[in-house]
């Protein structure tokens, strides 16, 4: 069962002081019973709806999640959606939670665009009830592959291998919150992995694990940040570029966090103040030591993050090979599948399709993509 935060009164004063940070995520090994109920569910889903898009499955979602996932399952990802405790890490990886049939998959498709969506419905179904249970709703993002749908296959394409994009492969992806440059990011992200012959670990990094903010820390509550989009556009016309906002909200002694390493430490076309980069640089030092780096996912394993707390990244590696006794191994590639939720679609209306309350249409914070 996952551990629930009491209330700070709940707790002496000593002990509330006492907590240390947590410094990785919650690792749920889920039985042999729970992930044939689940594999299950997405086959039976898949025979009624077709596909997770169906507006009648979609509109049924949270009820669904609730009456066929096991129940420990819901419980988990339910407390997950309200705790954001200094004790709450921010993702939490459910492990072995799908058989994935990899004859019935086949080889990985060179490039994300070639994905044959049939084979991956049943996980669509899966992963949606899984946000679902937050309670969180699926939703696709115009900036991302044009909208593309509520799940994308993320695969390592030979032409984009030095990419800061879920294509790349070569260089150290560097961690970062989902769409960082966007007022309105996912609150909840999924990655589920139905190949990592490769073995590459997936790096995690939360703002909890720094414990409370340090001095540090606090500079970065300043809206004097800015953040260019990322790789995916940097041929097209910046826009938004002046707007700056903080890295650090909410709560000032357990908050949130926006941050993309990649995009505002290293990419030159950031162009941050002086003050920015010099406190951005600041916090880096302290950061990249806390980065979580252990957990190598294996096929079925899914990690479940909210994008307020956790940043995301992994390392490099050379896609459709993997190191065995010192020897370079042909293997099938790397084949990931990511669902992004927001846990209201009201808030987000104003930039959303006027047609499709679930498609986000910011292109750069606050500016909308203009009507096609
Ligand atoms: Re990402």
């Amino acid at each position: 069962t996952p551990t629930i935060s009491p209330g700070a009164q709940d707790l002496p004063r000593t002990m509330h002081f006492a907590a240390e940070p947590p410094l990785q995520p919650l690792i749920i090994d889920i039985t042999e019973e729970e992930k044939l109920e689940i594999t299950y569910i997405g086959k039976k889903l898949k025979r009624k709806y077709k596909s997770y898009d169906d507006p009648g499955f979609i509109s049924m979602l949270h009820l669904n999640a609730y009456t066929l996932l096991p129940e420990r399952i819901a419980k988990v990802l339910s407390n997950f959606g309200t705790d954001f405790s200094d004790q709450q890490y921010g993702a939490v990886v459910l492990r072995g939670l799908i058989e994935i049939g990899q004859d019935e998959l086949g080889p990985t498709p060179r490039s994300w665009q070639e994905t044959d969506h049939e084979k991956i419905m049943e996980y669509g179904f899966i992963s949606s009830l899984l946000h679902g249970a937050v309670p969180s709703k699926p939703v696709e993002y115009f900036a991302q592959r044009k909208g593309g749908g509520l799940m994308h296959a993320i695969i390592p394409d030979e032409n984009m291998s030095f990419t800061q994009t879920g294509s790349g492969s070569r260089t150290d992806l560097f961690v970062h919150t989902e769409d960082a440059f966007l007022h309105n990011a996912a609150d909840f992200l999924s990655f589920l992995f139905l190949r990592n012959e490769e073995r590459v670990p997936s790096t995690l990094y939360s703002i909890r694990s720094h414990g409370r903010p340090d001095a540090i820390l606090q500079e970065l509550f300043k809206p004097i940040y800015k953040c260019p989009k990322d790789a995916n556009y940097a041929s097209e016309e910046a826009l938004g570029d002046d707007i700056r906002t903080s890295v650090l909200y909410g709560s000032r002694s357990a908050p949130f966090m926006r941050f993309d390493a990649a995009e505002q430490i290293y990419n030159e076309d950031a162009n941050q103040d002086p003050e920015a980069l010099h406190n951005l640089k600041r916090f880096w030092e302290e950061a990249r030591k806390l980065i979580y780096n252990d957990f190598v996912p294996e096929s079925g394993d899914l990690i479940f993050v909210n994008n307020h707390l956790c940043a995301h990244g992994r390392n490099a590696f050379l896609a459709g090979f993997r190191e065995e006794n010192g020897q370079l191994v042909k293997c099938e590639r790397r084949l990931m599948l990511r669902m992004m939720s927001k846990t209201s679609l009201i808030n987000i209306r104003e930039v959303t399709h006027p047609e499709n309350p679930y498609l986000i249409m910011e292109e750069h914070y606050g500016k909308v993509y203009s009507a096609h």
